[in-house]
């Protein structure tokens, strides 16, 4: 993985229309690069070792055609809209915060799940608790630094103890190709949910769909209860 930059073309709009022919369900990807990289991770060449094995492991997804780069002393976390204080947090802000650790499954919705991920990070209702939610909030907006990807939750979801601002996975910072340096991790919803390259949040009046969303998967993904599948749970 070279040094593509910080924004690539999204790819996403391109093979949802493909898939859209195919009349198929499912969540698609940044297509053969993903999957090249997905095997060369596998592969152990991009410094992820066993960590994503080549099968029953974590798929590669980037809907934009390369990874945008931040570096944990270059990384900046914004936090403002309906805020009683707008922050810039660094990296190593995060890390004063006080910490959470969650091992629970990680489930795409395309099926495949990766059992007791070990995360730690800030909840996010720890972040919210810090820069103060305004009367009014009912939302809460996630921006990737990818330049493309979205997500939302409800203010009720976002307080959950199980939705973290994850800075640290399997006892390290997260990688690049797991939009580290930070990501969001939401443990009771499928994978689109938590967010990679975690670049901006958002307080709002309202939710607005994201990314995969406004493409046609539930707003609300919780797993086994969302998008017409029946998987076990993956938080209680
Ligand atoms: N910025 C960004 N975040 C994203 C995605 C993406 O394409 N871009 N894909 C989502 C989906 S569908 C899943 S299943 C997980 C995959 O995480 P991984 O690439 O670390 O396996 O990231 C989610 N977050
Ligand atoms: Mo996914």
């Amino acid at each position: 993985m070279g040094n593509l930059g910080d924004r690539g073309s999204p790819v996403g709009r391109r093979v949802v229309l493909g898939m859209a022919g195919l009349g198929a369900l499912g969540v698609v990807f940044g297509g053969a690069a993903s999957d090249t990289i997905a095997r060369a991770l596998s592969a152990g060449g991009g410094g992820a070792g066993g960590i994503i094995p080549a099968t029953g492991g974590f798929r590669y997804y980037s809907v934009t055609s390369s990874e945008p780069e931040r570096t944990e002393k270059t990384y900046r976390l914004e936090v403002g809209g309906l805020v009683r204080r707008k922050r810039t947090f660094r990296f190593a802000d995060l890390q004063k915060l006080p910490s959470t650790g969650l091992s629970l499954d990680f489930q795409c919705v395309t099926g495949w799940r990766v059992p007791h991920v070990p995360w730690s990070g800030v909840r996010l209702s720890d972040l919210l608790d810090r820069v103060g939610v305004q009367p009014g909030a009912k939302a809460v907006l996630f921006h990737s630094f990818d330049g493309e990807y979205t997500e939302s939750l409800t203010l009720a979801q976002a307080m959950r103890p199980d939705v973290l601002v994850a800075t640290s996975m399997y006892g390290k910072t997260v990688t690049q190709s797991h939009g580290g340096p930070v990501r969001l991790y939401v443990a009771p919803m499928y994978g689109y949910k938590s967010l990679k390259w975690l670049g901006r949040i958002e307080v709002s009046d309202k939710v607005v769909p994201g990314f995969w969303e406004r493409r046609g998967y539930d707003v609300d993904a919780w797993v086994g209860r969302s998008n017409g599948r029946t998987d076990k749970a993956t938080s209680p």
